[in-house]
């Protein structure tokens, strides 16, 4: 069993798909473990966009971050972190296939709906931006 993190953002709230997402996820098997709504402050967005740091569109990329609430959570299930990457499809809308979270719902690259660790380590880093320990389930 693997956990991953992953996060409607705020143009994902704004748009009332935090449900069709979740439900997403659920129905391809994956566990809840934790999950909440909540306004990031521009200091914990920069821990999460710490490896972004110095990109062309990170500023940009933190200001849309804690534009709004976001949805994050902690899932669980076999192979989770690359199951949760082809749920939320490529990370340019435009290249994200029809049926995946980002080619559904996304038009640009810098509010595409969700975001998604991409391997184990990153998942480990990400999560205790947004949840102690003792909010996880187990
Ligand atoms: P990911 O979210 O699919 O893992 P990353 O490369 O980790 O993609 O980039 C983090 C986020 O930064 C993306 O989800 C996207 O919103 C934004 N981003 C990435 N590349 C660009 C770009 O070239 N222009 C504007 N925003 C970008
Ligand atoms: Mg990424």
């Amino acid at each position: 069993m693997e956990r991953t993190f992953t996060m409607v953002k705020p143009d994902g709230v704004r748009k009332s798909l935090a449900g069709e997402i979740i439900k997403r996820y659920e129905s391809a098997g994956l566990k809840l473990i934790a999950l909440k709504l909540v306004r990031l402050s521009q200091e914990k967005a920069e821990e999460l966009y710490s490896i972004h740091k110095g990109k062309p569109f990170y500023n940009e990329l933190v200001d849309f971050i804690i534009s709004g609430p976001v949805v994050p959570m902690v899932l669980e299930g076999e192979n989770a972190v690359n199951r949760v990457r082809d749920i939320m499809g490529a990370t340019n809308p435009k290249e994200a296939a029809p049926g995946t979270i980002r080619g559904d719902f996304a038009e640009e690259i810098s509010e595409n709906i969700v975001h998604g660790a991409d391997s184990v380590e990153s998942a480990n880093r990400e999560i205790p931006v947004f949840f102690s320990e003792i909010e996880l389930v187990d």
